[in-house]
């Protein structure tokens, strides 16, 4: 049984950015199945209305993500030794880029963004991860190794189709590695941005252990990693191989989990009330400001601050503008608003509150507007709850 938990309001495509204000169109709600423990959105848009060719997101945007990519890169080479690799979800070719290009094979759907892959020498199919993409690679007898796939999974409606693909395709030693953003991280930090039309599921160890099942696949290891707001980086094998070992980490996982009652629905009804209270609590602080007469802007037009806005009601009235760095965003409207994204500038401005758009990035982005830090310009964030924030 599904049960619904939290409604998150009228919602745009949170990617949709465009030089046309396109309002709000569909209602965001929050369901927990019962039997699986899968959190999902409510409603499922078409892969083709969300991943096309004007997808703006570049995961090569964030020097974080370079460094784990990289980082990982390295641990896969000497540990797991892989001779055919796939990629599902390349987006611009920043992890694939790390390995010889006769042994990576990618997948990704958003024509533009496969360009910029296929400009870095890698061999990209412009196609969604589907039964007849798989076909086509079964027929011309491809097994693969291992199979990464960072921030996809999630973003595909069918996930017993996916599991079962994999499954076909992954040679019988072979291993998968996926990292999506954390359930548990999702609820500590009270970040209900995670939740948009991309983010079909959010998964938990748990839940995505019982999904896993059905496939004959398992989890056997899991690395906490900082990326996106605090997501997992699963390692995931056939269940027959059993040469490798369910790892202590795997095993804490799930204790912390259980512990947090991610398996039950109260702890869903509880993160409703709370994300409730931040709503509040971050139009009443930004209300204040107003009142005051202060300039807000946003700083990162992530999918998760379009989120918030739309959820909170806080647009134009509020916000003059965004500074992003994305080439594909900037002179676009943040979807459901009047908000305009502008190229971004260094803060010098100390007068100015700046909304952490892209909070998960803060460490980066601090770092970088120390100027503005250090001559008292002030940001705002609402994870884990709205504030405006010291300097340390
Ligand atoms: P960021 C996207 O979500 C979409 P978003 C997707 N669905 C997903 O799963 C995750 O990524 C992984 C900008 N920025 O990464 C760049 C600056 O301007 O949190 C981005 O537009 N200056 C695939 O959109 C945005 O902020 C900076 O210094 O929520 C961050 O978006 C930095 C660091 C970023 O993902």
């Amino acid at each position: 049984m599904k049960k619904i938990f939290l409604d998150l309001g009228m919602q745009p495509l949170a990617n949709n950015f465009s030089t046309k204000y396109i309002p709000a169109s569909f209602r965001l709600k929050l369901k927990f199945d019962t039997n699986s423990k899968l959190v999902m959105i409510s409603k499922h848009m078409k892969k083709e209305k969300m991943f096309n060719k004007s997808y703006p997101y570049r995961s090569s945007k964030s020097k974080l993500v370079h460094k784990l990519f990289r980082n990982l890169s390295k641990k896969i080479k000497k540990k797991l030794k892989p001779k055919n690799i796939l990629e599902i979800g390349c987006n611009d070719g920043v992890f694939a880029s790390n390995f010889d290009r006769k042994k990576i094979t990618c997948i990704e759907p958003c024509e533009d963004v496969a360009i910029e892959a296929k400009k870095k020498g890698l061999k990209v199919y412009v196609n969604y991860f589907d039964n007849k993409l798989v076909r086509k690679l079964i027929n011309s007898h491809q097994k693969f190794d291992l199979i990464f796939s960072a921030n996809t999974l999630t973003h595909i409606s069918n996930y017993k189709e996916v599991f079962s693909n994999i499954s076909k395709i992954l040679d019988d030693n072979g291993t998968v590695i996926i990292e999506e953003p954390s359930l548990l991280e999702t609820i500590k930090k009270n970040s209900y941005d995670q939740f948009y039309n991309e983010h079909i599921y959010v998964f938990s160890t748990i839940a995505l252990k019982n999904i896993l099942k059905e496939h004959k696949l398992e989890i056997y290891d899991i690395e906490n990693i900082p990326v996106h707001g605090g997501s997992n980086r699963y390692y995931i094998k056939k269940k027959n191989n059993k040469k490798l070992r369910f790892s202590q980490n795997y095993k804490k996982n799930i204790t912390i989990e259980k512990q947090y009652k991610l398996h039950n629905f109260s702890s869903y009804k509880k993160f409703s009330f709370n994300v409730q209270k931040s709503k509040k609590n971050f139009i009443s602080l930004l209300n204040n400001l107003k009142k005051d007469q202060r300039k807000i802007i946003g700083y990162g037009a992530s999918a998760k601050a379009v989120t918030v806005l739309n959820y909170c009601n806080l647009k134009e009235d509020y916000f003059d503008f965004f500074y992003d760095t994305t080439k594909q965003k900037i002179g676009k409207f943040l979807p459901g608003t009047k908000i305009k994204v502008k190229e971004y500038k260094q803060l010098k401005d100390n007068k100015i509150y700046v909304f952490l758009g892209a909070w998960n990035f803060a460490k980066e982005i601090l770092e970088k507007e120390k100027f503005f830090l250090n001559n008292s310009g002030k940001f705002i964030t609402h994870v884990p709850f709205p504030r405006i924030l010291k300097k340390n």
